[in-house]
């Protein structure tokens, strides 16, 4: 422990200008943080941002000048590349830090605070040496809104402060407003050792500790965002505890707005774990996108309201082509602000996996120069771009940005999906029978396989949880009670509807087409004002032949048959016992075993008996009877 006095640490480290911007925040855990955080780094100099339009555009020159980041030909876009081994979330280093007499679920990753801290802390002790040290002053939520949650971010990454200008509402201001009041989360996160490419070059060394009882992260030897910009997943952990100390909820999910009769709005939230389909989801053409990635919900006046805590998408950048997601192509082909991650560049052009685009037989890439055929240190080959590989962007530059991004009240929610990687059991598209069954029968029992955004082997089945399972910092079993819960303070409750894009027939095909999915929402929709019938299933209330047929004709410009919907949404009665049998498992075993959870797949289990006396393993939609 220092016995200088945090003012002095400051006034050692800061000249005379940071030092004023730093002091006009009047609140003395805020300057102890950051005196902290020098001592422990001991950064040469500390630059703290006041996001002054001179300010946002030192971190964007820093960036370059210090190569974190190379400029691309088309203006304002660059290009940034993370290690070998750091190019995704990484779950084994991601630990909760949990004081004596505490217990989080089994299912997350943690150890005892002591020991993390005094692990994480020895790795970055120094670790600022030769660098500058940033001071960011962020907010997850609208500004000035009900919502708004301070942030500080300390890090010596240029490239962390630019994708935190274009992801985060900026907020100096707020932290000068609000003064000793801000209750803010703060996030420490160095670089490490770099290489020559900037990269981390200590991955074996790679930490990302969540100290939740204090609100603090601690980052260390990596750069992928994901790991590194406080204010998105480390945040996100953060925020679940604190809606759980007041009230609200805090999830995984997109916020949407679906346009239906007479230029109406509706809006809808939805859960997917990552790689799922969530952000093409929330960019359907013709409909405008609040946010893709996390939303808070809170009760006002009986309404469900809800809000964007980012301002902007990282966005996974595999995929992506005019046909399938024209509003991304449009933004990442024009002129305009757009940081590349890990896709190859040529020419000082960007390529990526499945662009419609032959790519060049050589480049760079997060491999270094690349050729085609380039091997790994484990003999495999590398692709010419990662499949996580991302473009971070601010929403306002999409076209199709709502008008009510930063509405300090938020919008009001009237529906919320959740979809999961399920090729065996449920049908594309379901609506709960009401917010409970939704909860525990789509939410709490969403299945998938581990895809490329985290780091570990692909294609393994799984259950994440509202998609939400890596970032739950309460027992499991109490964050799904805050969910079920959370209807009880709403007198007009949002419908709950369960999606899949990935379920199969017998030969592995997919029943979905990738457009698909914009027929689901807008039955949703319509299911929303009254205005679509539906089938009574054990599992749901789904669609009728008759509404789909001209969604599908409208708006995928397809002849849906009759055919065509019996194999979408026959009911697997053997393969949805087996999912019940899994999900029943996990929650017995690692989630704490909610009660809630477990009497809402009791009763679809016998609903599923029932049904199958009476009409054999597979039933055909048409036989099930109308609501
Ligand atoms: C996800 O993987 O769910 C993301 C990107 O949204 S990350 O920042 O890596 O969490
Ligand atoms: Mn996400």
């Amino acid at each position: 422990m220092s016995t200088k006095s945090p003012t002095d640490v400051l006034k050692s480290k800061l000249d005379a200008k940071n030092f004023a911007n730093l002091m006009a925040i009047a609140n003395p855990k805020l300057h102890a943080y950051v005196a902290d955080a020098i001592e422990l780094c001991q950064p040469d100099s500390v630059w703290v941002s006041t996001d002054s339009p001179e300010d946002v555009e030192y971190t964007r020159t820093m960036a370059a000048r210090l190569g974190e980041e190379k400029p691309l030909a088309m203006p304002g876009h660059t290009i940034h590349f993370d290690g070998m081994e750091d190019q995704g979330r990484d779950r084994e280093v991601t630990k909760y830090l949990v004081p004596p007499g505490q217990t989080l679920s089994k299912a997350l990753n943690q150890m005892e605070r002591q020991a993390g801290l005094k692990e994480v802390r020895a790795l970055m002790a120094g670790s600022m040496k030769g660098r500058i040290m940033v001071v960011r002053f962020m907010n997850l939520g609208p500004n000035n809104s009900a919502f708004s949650v301070p942030c500080l971010e300390c890090t010596d990454s240029f490239y962390v402060s630019h994708s935190l200008n274009l992801l985060y509402r900026l907020g100096y201001e707020e932290f000068k407003r609000l003064g000793a009041k801000a209750e803010f989360f703060a996030t420490l996160h160095s670089a490490g050792k770099v290489d020559a490419r900037m990269t981390s070059a200590e991955p074996d060394k790679k930490r990302i500790y969540i100290d939740y009882s204090n609100d603090n992260v601690y980052s260390v030897n990596t750069q992928y965002a994901g790991n590194t910009v406080g204010l998105k997943k480390l945040a996100l952990r953060l925020s679940i505890r604190k809606a759980d100390r007041e009230g609200w909820l805090a999830e995984h999910m997109f916020l949407a707005a679906i346009k239906g009769k007479g230029g109406r709005k509706t809006y809808l939230a939805g859960a997917f774990p990552s790689a799922c389909g969530k952000t093409s989801t929330a960019m359907l053409p013709g409909e405008t996108i609040l946010g893709d990635d996390i939303a808070y919900f809170r009760a006002v006046d009986g309404r469900c309201m809800a809000a964007n805590a980012e301002a902007g998408i990282f966005g996974i950048i595999q995929n992506v082509n005019s046909k399938d997601d024209p509003a991304i192509w449009d933004v990442l082909n024009k002129p305009g602000e757009v940081v590349f991650s890990n896709v190859l560049v040529k020419d000082a052009k960007p390529y990526w996996l499945g662009m419609g685009v032959e790519p060049p037989a050589d480049g760079e890439n997060f491999s270094g120069a690349w050729t085609k055929g380039k091997k790994d240190a484990k003999g495999a080959e590398i692709a010419c771009a990662h499949k996580n590989a991302r473009y971070a962007v601010s929403l306002k530059a999409l076209a199709n940005c709502d008008v009510d991004l930063d509405t300090p009240a938020g919008v009001e929610l009237q529906g919320i999906l959740y979809g999961g990687r399920d090729a065996r059991a449920y049908v594309p598209c379901q609506q709960s029978f009401d917010w409970q069954h939704g909860i525990a029968a789509y939410g709490a029992s969403l299945e998938t396989e581990t895809t490329f955004a985290t780091i570990g082997q692909e294609g393994v089945s799984e259950i994440n949880l509202m998609s939400i399972q890596d970032f739950v910092a309460i027992p499991l079993g109490k964050y799904v009670q805050n969910n079920l819960d959370f209807a009880k303070k709403l007198k007009k409750v949002p419908l709950v509807f369960g999606v899949n894009y990935f379920l199969r027939d017998d030969q592995g095909k997919f029943l979905n087409g990738m457009r698909d999915k914009h027929v689901w929402v807008k039955w949703m929709e319509k299911r929303i004002h009254g205005e679509a019938g539906a089938a009574v299933s054990p599992t749901g209330l789904i669609p009728l032949y008759e509404d789909l047929k001209p969604l599908f004709a409208e708006l995928v410009g397809k002849d849906y048959t009759q055919a065509d919907y019996v194999k979408q949404f026959t009911i697997r009665v053997p393969e949805n016992l087996k999912k019940i049998d899994r999900v029943e498992a996990f929650h017995k075993a690692e989630a704490d075993a909610c009660p809630g959870v477990m009497a809402v797949l009791a009763a679809q289990r016998k609903r599923l008996l029932e049904a199958q006396k009476q009409w054999g393993d597979y039933i055909s939609p048409e036989k099930l009877p109308r609501q």
